[in-house]
């Protein structure tokens, strides 16, 4: 290629990628302006403060566990009467499985809003374990030691879930495959990927980012970000 032609044409792709940053910041502001003039219908705004919505989830790492539902298995165990294990197809098999829809909030500053889910409630789980009076705290544990811990009421809301599916597809080995845990209340690494448990316990128990600086809660509309 010719140097001059080559210049042109770089320059031209540098045009290209750069107009597509600016529409994609375009879209992005548009989602946030609409987003924040929103109100949930438990009264708080729809998107917490210092965030910024985006389109779809983003990869955001971690060390993944095996994606294949082949290899899946949940144990549900802790202060509970009859702890219980379930293969892939057993979950998905569940009476409560359901679709649900939920916005997510990552700490970074980036959310999702009405986001597609596929999954089961953790207090269906929660009750077919028979959990124990004494219990105020459940242990999400994932794939090479990851865990999350999240307060027991917060844990039996209504949108917090295990999923298998996203926006449709079943989960990307990116975001966790087979199975992960959404707490959507919660900053999303409260959310673990390639879940391999539920551990419920009375005592609490910081997980993997609890005890790296970030905070022990993790309330978005708090920006309760780092402890
Ligand atoms: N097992 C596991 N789960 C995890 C993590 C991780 O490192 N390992 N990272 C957490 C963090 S910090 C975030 S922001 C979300 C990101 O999920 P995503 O990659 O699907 O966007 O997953 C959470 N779940
Ligand atoms: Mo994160």
């Amino acid at each position: 290629m010719e140097r001059r032609s080559f210049l042109q044409k770089a320059i031209a792709g540098t045009t290209i990628v750069a107009f597509g940053g600016i529409l994609w910041r375009i879209a992005s502001d548009d989602l946030t302006r609409k987003a924040r003039a929103e109100t949930r219908p438990d009264g708080k705004p729809r998107l917490p403060p210092g965030q910024r919505v985006i389109e779809r989830l983003k990869p955001m790492g971690g060390e993944a566990g095996n994606p294949s539902p082949r290899a899946f298995k949940l144990d549900v165990h802790g202060t509970v009467d009859k702890p219980f294990s379930l293969d892939f197809r057993e979950l998905l098999a569940l009476p409560d499985a359901k679709a649900a829809v939920a916005d997510v909030h990552c700490v970074t500053g980036w959310s999702v809003m009405g986001a597609k889910w596929m999954g089961v409630p953790i207090a269906a789980l929660a009750q077919r374990a028979g959990v124990k009076p004494s219990t105020k705290h459940v242990i999400f544990e994932a794939a090479n030691g990851y865990t999350a811990n999240v307060r027991l009421d917060e844990a039996l809301a209504p949108n917090a879930m295990l999923v298998w599916e996203y926006d449709g597809s079943p989960l990307e080995e990116a975001h966790g495959a087979p199975v992960r845990g959404l707490v959507p209340d919660l900053y999303f690494w409260k959310s673990p990927k390639w879940l391999t448990g539920l551990r419920f316990a009375e005592q609490d128990e910081p997980g993997y980012w609890e005890t790296r600086g970030y905070h022990n809660h993790a309330d978005p509309w708090r920006e309760e970000r780092y402890g």
